[in-house]
């Protein structure tokens, strides 16, 4: 089905305001992006009418609210095609799914002197929940270097593993330099070794379809938020046979079957690890934007997200003085770059005059930056929303700060 993605700006109300006088150019959806009326719709209604605690009450408001969150961790089941239900954890974020695996599944396999497989283009929060691993256990680090075009260096990857290694993370895609990875071959190779996969899909989930069963990851983990859904929600996908075998992670209520204080027996798979009243809104929520993204098809969504990408490598590429800082054959629709002679928040804050909304900074990728040996800095990224219009504001933008500076 062909979809006009011009129209399907309307749905977003937030962008039709103004910034700064001018009218918005958001350009950040890395960092979030923003939301549908049908999501903020679901979740207004759910207070209107169905709030209740879930997995508890036996009158009727709470079994519907119950109903509702449930139905949402079927759907993403089928979106991202695991074998399970029971393999869709409901967490906090992309964040809270690395920590509880890190904290779950590496305190309790992890030893002295095992090592972990991390990227250099890793954002923090999968860097630095294995650090604090790291150093409970007494393990190791060890780094995939990237290449001088942004991306992963295999032959550097496979000569990594040793008998000592006991799990990889790798994101997907790259917040800081947009490169998709081999994850597929990534993958192969670990499981060679006999090595889990932790995948980060933060930055890939809402840009293209994700099988996780084709993957064959171990762990995906991935935001609400950066997927036209609300901020503080968020799935781990785990393979059945390791989640079960995982200790809990946090305790407390609806993730426990008994409680003594001789002895204390925990819920099957979800529950196990879903401690405490969960962001039921949220996840109703993160439900529509699911259905959203259903309707208007991932396939469609890339398509349109890597031609956004390929006209705005090539407006870019005119300018004078710029160079882009990731520079992969496969790429999601995020375009770093620097500007000779002008610094990264210098840009943002003239860009942010004419209305337009980028990220300068680190990008949470500071190896990155170090990688690459730039300071910060400046990140347009693309949601489904964003016209060629927004990619030629930036152009006259980008212009006009060649024009103050030089
Ligand atoms: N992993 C990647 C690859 C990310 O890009 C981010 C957030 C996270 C993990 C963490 O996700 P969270 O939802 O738990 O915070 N990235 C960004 C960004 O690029 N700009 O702001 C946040």
């Amino acid at each position: 089905m062909m979809i006009d993605f011009m129209t399907l700006r309307a749905d977003f109300p937030l962008l039709q305001q103004k910034n700064r006088g001018k009218p918005l150019v958001y350009l950040d959806s890395g960092a979030t992006n923003q939301k549908p009326q049908s999501v903020i719709d679901a979740m207004n209604q759910y207070y209107i009418s169905d709030n209740a605690n879930i997995h508890r009450g036996v009158y009727e408001l709470s079994e519907r609210a119950t109903y509702q969150y449930e139905k949402v961790r079927h759907d993403i089941k089928e979106f991202i095609n695991a074998a399970h239900t029971e393999e869709i954890i409901f967490t906090a974020g992309t964040t809270a799914g690395i920590n509880l695996v890190a904290q779950s599944y590496g305190r309790s396999k992890l030893k002295v002197l095992d090592e972990i497989i991390v990227s250099a283009m890793e954002h923090h929060s999968n860097i630095v929940p294995w650090q604090l691993l790291a150093e409970q256990v007494g393990a190791n680090l060890r780094v995939v270097p990237i290449t001088d075009n942004g991306e992963m260096d295999l032959e550097a990857y496979e000569k990594l593993f040793t008998a000592r290694t006991k799990i990889v993370a790798i994101a997907h895609a790259s917040n800081a330099l947009g490169t998709i990875n081999p994850l597929k071959q990534m993958i192969q190779i670990a499981h060679a070794h006999n090595v889990p996969v932790l995948v980060d899909g933060a930055q890939a989930f809402p840009h293209m379809p994700v099988d996780v069963q084709d993957l064959d990851c171990d762990f995906y983990t991935f935001s609400s938020h950066k997927a036209y859904g609300p901020t503080g929600v968020g799935v781990l996908y785990g393979k059945q046979k390791l989640l079960e075998k995982m200790p809990p992670y946090q305790g407390g209520g609806d993730m426990i079957e008994s409680v003594t204080f001789a002895r204390t027996t925990y819920s099957k798979l979800p529950f196990k690890f879903e401690a405490g009243t969960p962001n039921i809104s949220g996840v109703i929520g993160f439900g529509a934007a699911i259905r959203y993204l259903q309707q208007v098809g991932m396939q469609n969504i890339a398509v349109h997200e890597a031609e956004l990408l390929a006209y705005a490598t090539q407006q870019l590429v005119t300018i004078p003085g710029l160079k882009i800082i990731g520079t992969a054959a496969e790429k999601v629709g995020v375009i770093s770059f620097v500007l000779d002679g002008v610094h990264p928040h210098d840009i943002g804050t003239i860009l942010d005059d004419h209305g337009i909304a980028v990220r300068a900074g680190h990008h949470c990728a500071m190896p990155v930056m170090e990688r690459f040996n730039v300071p910060a800095t400046v990140r347009a990224s693309f949601g489904l929303y964003n016209t060629h219009a927004d990619i030629d504001a930036l152009v006259s933008g980008l212009k006009d700060v060649l024009r103050l500076f030089k």
